[in-house]
């Protein structure tokens, strides 16, 4: 049987040696505290990926002929600090390989272990969460390694900027900086939320994404959801910005906590997870059989970004 690939994709665009994307699943759902069943996420990711056009309308691309390779996955799950090890020590395999590096959970914990990995990697990093929870706590249940401390650690280490936030505990309050923070109770009365956030974000930007940032109404198959969330075009609308204006380096999607009898949160997770990629790669369309680094350094660069706006 051949090896399975994202999405059902061409052998040709999956390999580890030539694709430009890395996708590494981390199955992870150690230390949930109410529904469980996160570590079903990636399977019902890569499902829904299956039977989902490759074809972006909106960019007029097909992005993964820049290749996308399915990593092994993360299974390490003896303790939660085991496992953050694990996916920081796998992320950093593929970053140093300039690869464009992205994860799918999982509960929240193993993006500690991502932003680890891309913060020694990249100067001056901003993490731009998008969740519906502060998950600010320095340690809860025992471990720092917990889904409710997911950005302690980036809140102490990097520029982080939280988005959709709207549930949280009091004494998160004394670690959060509320000039960093969106609430989703302000954000639906206010028209320049998203040029606030990105005009607060340094070059280099990690994105985290918490499911449970979406509204339950159309993302209600994850572990903690929340009234009062965020719908799908104005996210689309605020990522697409933000991989307009920075260097985007990586990103994780996490707490799909899949129900059989919903499959459409598993292809919203499918479908944002593609999108993501089609808005990184969208310049990249005419040049494919160039060589990733030259990309990769050129989508640092400073000059492109203002030619590129000119034949709009
Ligand atoms: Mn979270």
């Amino acid at each position: 049987m051949n090896k399975r690939t994202y999405a059902g994709i061409p052998e040709q665009y999956a390999k580890s040696e030539t694709s430009k994307i890395v996708l590494i699943p981390v199955p992870y759902d150690g230390t949930s505290t109410w529904q469980k069943g996160s570590d079903k996420g990636p399977e019902a990711f890569l499902e829904a990926s299956e039977n989902m056009e490759l074809y972006d309308i909106e960019t007029n691309s097909e992005v993964y002929k820049n290749g996308i390779y399915l990593a092994e996955a993360v299974t390490e799950n003896s303790s939660p600090e085991k496992m953050v090890e694990a996916v920081h020590a796998a992320a950093k395999v593929y970053i140093n390989k300039n690869r464009f590096v992205t994860l799918v959970g999982g509960e929240h914990s193993i993006s500690i272990g991502s932003i680890r990995a891309f913060n020694e990697c990249f100067d001056n990093l901003t993490v731009v969460q998008i969740d519906a929870h502060a998950d600010l706590r320095k340690e809860y249940d025992g471990s720092k390694c917990n889904h409710a401390c997911a950005v302690y650690e980036a809140s102490q280490t990097t520029n982080l900027i939280q988005v959709g936030i709207r549930s949280m505990d009091k004494a998160e309050k004394t670690v959060m900086d509320l000039e960093r923070v969106f609430f989703a109770h302000d954000m639906v009365n206010d028209d320049f939320w998203m040029e606030n956030a990105i005009d607060l974000m340094t070059t280099n930007v990690f994105i985290t994404i918490d499911l449970d940032a979406f509204d339950p109404s159309i993302m209600p198959s994850t572990g903690t959801p929340e009234p009062g969330g965020l719908l799908w075009y104005e996210t689309l609308d605020f990522l697409k910005k933000i991989f307009a204006e920075k260097n985007v380096v990586g990103f994780d999607i996490v707490e799909l906590c899949p129900n059989k009898l919903e499959r459409s949160s598993d292809f919203l997770a499918a479908k944002l997870y593609y999108k993501m990629l089609s808005y990184k790669f969208k310049d990249n369309e005419d040049d494919l059989g160039r060589d990733f680094d030259e990309n990769f350094e050129e989508s640092n660069g400073k000059t492109s970004k203002f030619e590129d706006e000119d034949y709009e």
